[in-house]
């Protein structure tokens, strides 16, 4: 990866606890990570930091580097959140306006609708449809908030974790729902020693899949560090995505004590392995056993379909329709929604243009509501 401006490569040498080596030159760096504190036992964490990755760092430019490193994309993709905490991947700077912002979000997005849906912003749907609200002329949506999240994950592919004990078929599932042999599927427990993650294409949609290590005791034969840590890094993975999807091994159900298919919001649990009752339409109405060798098509199917009802993109309000306005960050929906207090005209037409200005969410300068900005390109 490639690490350039002065304030992320400060972050960069922060980070590697060592300054830069000097322009042309290299170095070897270790990654580390200090274990994060867990809610509940702040404090009770031994001290102490744990290797992340080992690389090759080049310095090309005074403020240009070149960071080669073993790992996955996943750890990539922690080094860049350790970089630039607050953005997620191609997220704006903060005080653009909506359209600025947007036209910074497009090179970004990985699906087409997605990038239909950001081009309409870029364009002036929001402006549009929040200043004919903040006027009065138009009644708006019932809640900007809502709206946001209905888009966000066209936006931001969501991350979909499979987890579940060693065998339960997840990397048999993974490889099927991508339609590639990409993990190594065997009956030896602990295969999958390490986390896995592709883009995977569900009709408008695409979402981050994560194959995870399985669950084993701890005291089972050849469980070495690297599964640990991939069991690590599995947890942690399915803490922080918007679904988790839990398969539990049919053979170690007696019948009729199924699990919960909906334990709570962001986590759906599945019966895998059920070659006896895969094909059944009756023990299917729950949608909950699959049958990944017996019956691919109908577990690709009716898993697709659970990881979008599960990420909430299959109301009225999800995917992309055109010409719609959508406030593509959580604040610009929370300042919009914020704006009802105030009654429709002048007063909302000044906080909402200072929203879509980025004047800080409406604390800024007042700006005249007749000349709206016209879109910057990408720069
Ligand atoms: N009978 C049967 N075996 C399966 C099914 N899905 C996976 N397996 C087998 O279960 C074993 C473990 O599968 P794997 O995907 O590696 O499980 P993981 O440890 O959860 O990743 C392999 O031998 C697979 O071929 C299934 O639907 N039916
Ligand atoms: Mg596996």
């Amino acid at each position: 990866m490639e690490v350039s401006g002065r304030p992320y490569l400060r972050r960069l040498e922060d980070y590697l606890g060592r300054p830069l080596p000097g322009e042309g030159r290299a170095a070897l760096v270790r990654l580390m990570r200090t274990p994060a504190v867990q809610g509940g036992q702040g404090g009770q964490e031994p001290p102490g930091e744990e290797l992340l990755d080992e690389g090759l760092l080049l310095q090309r430019g005074v403020e240009r580097v070149e960071l080669c490193l073993h790992g996955n994309p996943l750890l990539v993709q922690e080094v860049i959140q350790r970089l630039d905490p607050e953005s997620g991947a191609g997220a704006p700077e903060k005080d653009l306006s909506v359209e600025a912002a947007a036209w910074q979000w497009l090179p970004h997005i990985e699906s087409e609708c997605g990038a239909r849906l950001v081009l309409d912003q870029a364009l002036g749907a929001l402006r549009r449809e929040a200043l004919a609200w903040a006027r009065g002329d138009v009644p708006g949506p019932p809640s900007w908030i809502d709206l946001h999240r209905a888009s966000a994950a066209l936006v931001r592919p969501p991350l979909v974790v499979l987890t579940g004990a060693s065998n339960a078929g997840k990397s048999t599932l993974f490889n099927l729902l991508l339609g590639e042999e990409r993990v190594v599927v065997s009956d030896e427990p602990g295969t999958t020693r390490d986390t896995i993650a592709a883009p995977l294409a569900l009709g408008d949609w695409i979402v981050r899949l994560v194959d995870t290590a399985g669950e084993r005791d701890p005291g089972s034969t050849g469980r070495g560090d690297a599964e640990v840590e991939g069991q690590r890094l599995g947890r942690e993975l399915s803490a922080r995505a918007e679904l988790t999807l839990e398969l539990v091994d049919y053979q170690g159900l007696s019948p009729g004590s199924w699990p919960d298919p909906t334990p709570e919001p962001g986590r759906r649990v599945l019966v895998s392995r059920a070659d006896a009752l895969s094909g059944d339409p009756v023990a299917l109405d729950g949608k909950l056993f699959i049958s990944a060798l017996r019956d691919p098509e109908h577990a690709r199917a009716l898993v697709g379909d659970l990881i979008l009802e599960g990420l909430g993109c299959t109301g009225p309000e999800a995917g992309w329709q055109a010409g719609r306005a959508v406030p593509l960050e959580l604040e610009w929906a929370e300042a919009l929604d914020g704006a009802r207090s105030l009654p429709a005209g002048d007063a909302r037409v000044q906080r909402v243009l200072g929203v879509l200005n980025g004047d800080s969410f409406g604390q800024g300068k007042p700006v005249d509501a007749s000349c709206p900005r016209e879109p910057s390109p990408v720069e």
